[in-house]
C-alpha cells in the first residue's frame, strides 16, 4: 500500500480516453481553473464526457469526440449544427410553437482561440456544448406523463423546424435511416456468408428479415408516391435525447443534434415510439420482458400532437402506425449486420452483444405489428 491509498481504495485502472478528454477539455475552459471530467451518458457511437469546473460559477460542460468513422465529414456536421442553431434560436425569439412555453438550446462553446472543435493528436474531432443545467434524462420510460412529455418534446423540435428549408442543412449521413439501403447492405453482408450465422439467435433473426422484407420499404415508398415529402428531422430522438427538467418533468430540449439532417419526419416518430414504449429498453436481461406499450404511445402521441398536430396532413397520420413497426425493425437489421460484419459500427463490450440488440429490436417490432390497429385507433382519436 502506498502512503496516498486508504485500505478502501478500489484499484483505479488508468483510462487513456478520460485522460485524452481531459486534456483537451482546457482548451474550452480558461486557464488556471481545474476541471473534474468523467465518462457521461451511454452512447453507441461517440464519447461523451461531463466537465465540471472546480470554481463553482464556471458553468459544466459537456465534451464529445466525435466518431469520425460514422461521421466522415465532421465540419458538416459541425455547419449543420450551426444552421440548426441558428434557427431554433431565431425561431424562440419570434413565433414560439403552440403548446411550448420553454426551450433550451445546447449551444456549441468556442476554444479559447474561437474555434468550434479540437482536433485530437489520433486526428479525433472533439467538440464541447452547454450543459442545460436543471435537467436530466431517462433510459426507459414506464410512466406515461414521462411518455407524454417525451413525445410533446420531439413534437416541440419539429414544430420549430418546420420552417427551416431541407436545402439548408446537408446530408452528412447518406443512407442513415433509409430502410431500403439498410436492407441491401444486409443482403451483400450476408452474401459473404461470415461465420456464425448457424447460431440459432442468429437464424431465428434471418427467418425474421426475410418474413418482414416487403414491407420495410412503406415510408420510401411513401416518399415516392408524393404522400411524405423530406423534412428536417432530428435522426436519433431515442427517450434520452430529450432533456426534462428535473423539477417538473417538463421536456426543455432536445440534445445530441449530429444526426439532425434532411430526411422522413415518420423515421423521428417511429424511432421515439421504439424507444419510449418498450419499458424493457434496448438491453434487458429477459427478452420476455420486451414489449410494445400501448397506453404509453397513446401518451407519446397525445404529447406530440400537442406541439406538433399543426404539421401532420392526413398522410402522415395514417403512416405513423407503420412507422412504430419500421423503426425497430430497422435498428435490428442495423445490429444484425454489425454482428454479421464484427461489431465494426456499434460500440459492444462483447462478442455478441449485437446480436441481442437486434433480437431485442426484431421483439419489439413483432409486437408494435401486433398492435397495429390499434394504434391507428388511437392516431385517429387524437387527430
Ligand atoms: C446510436 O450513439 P447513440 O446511442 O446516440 C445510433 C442510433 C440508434 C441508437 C440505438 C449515428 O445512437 O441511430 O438508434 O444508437 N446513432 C447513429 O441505441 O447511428
Ligand atoms: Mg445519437
Amino acid at each position: 500500500m502506498t502512503a496516498t491509498q486508504r485500505p478502501d481504495d478500489k484499484a483505479v485502472v488508468p483510462d487513456p480516453e478520460l485522460a485524452e478528454a481531459a486534456r483537451v477539455a482546457t482548451a474550452f475552459h480558461p486557464a488556471g481553473t481545474h476541471l473534474r471530467c468523467r465518462a457521461f451518458g451511454s452512447g453507441n457511437i461517440n464519447r461523451t464526457y461531463l466537465v465540471e469546473p472546480e470554481a463553482e460559477s464556471a458553468p459544466a460542460f459537456l465534451l464529445q469526440s466525435l466518431n469520425t468513422r460514422v461521421f466522415r465529414a465532421p465540419e458538416r456536421v459541425s455547419a449543420n449544427i450551426r444552421a440548426l442553431l441558428g434557427h431554433l434560436g431565431q425561431r424562440l425569439a419570434s413565433d414560439m410553437p403552440a403548446g411550448l412555453s420553454r426551450w433550451e438550446l445546447p449551444h456549441v462553446l468556442p476554444t479559447g482561440e474561437g474555434a468550434d472543435h479540437v482536433r485530437g493528436e489520433d486526428g479525433a474531432w472533439w467538440r464541447a456544448q452547454r450543459f442545460i443545467p436543471g435537467t436530466m434524462t431517462v433510459d426507459l420510460v414506464t410512466d406515461a406523463v414521462v411518455a407524454r412529455e417525451v413525445g410533446r418534446g420531439l413534437g416541440a423540435f419539429h414544430a420549430l423546424v418546420a420552417d427551416l428549408p431541407v436545402a439548408e442543412l446537408a446530408d452528412t449521413l447518406p443512407g442513415f435511416h433509409v430502410t431500403p439501403g439498410y436492407l441491401a447492405r444486409f443482403d451483400a453482408v450476408l452474401a459473404e456468408a461470415p461465420p456464425g450465422t448457424d447460431d440459432p439467435d442468429a437464424a431465428w433473426c434471418l427467418a425474421f428479415v426475410e418474413a418482414n422484407r416487403d414491407w420495410a420499404t412503406m415510408l420510401e415508398d411513401a416518399l415516392e408516391a408524393g404522400r411524405l415529402v423530406p423534412r428536417i428531422i432530428h435522426g436519433d430522438p431515442k427517450v434520452n435525447n430529450i432533456l426534462l427538467d428535473s423539477r417538473t418533468g417538463e421536456a426543455v430540449a432536445m440534445i445530441d443534434l449530429d444526426t439532425v439532417k434532411p430526411g422522413l419526419l415518420h423515421y423521428d416518430l417511429g424511432d421515439c415510439l421504439r424507444s419510449s414504449c418498450n419499458p424493457a429498453g434496448e438491453e434487458p436481461e429477459d427478452l420476455g420482458a420486451v414489449s410494445f406499450d400501448l397506453d404509453l404511445a397513446r401518451a407519446v402521441l397525445e404529447g406530440y400532437m400537442a406541439t406538433a398536430g399543426a404539421v401532420l396532413g392526413p398522410d402522415d397520420l395514417e403512416l405513423i402506425p407503420g412507422s412504430a413497426r419500421l423503426l425497430p425493425f430497422e435498428l435490428g437489421l442495423r445490429f444484425l449486420t454489425d454482428h454479421l460484419e464484427g461489431d465494426t459500427y456499434f460500440r459492444v463490450a462483447h462478442r455478441g452483444q449485437n446480436l441481442r440488440r437486434a433480437l431485442v429490436q426484431f421483439k419489439l417490432a413483432e409486437q408494435a405489428a401486433a398492435r397495429h390497429d390499434a394504434l391507428a385507433d388511437i392516431v385517429r382519436s387524437l387527430a
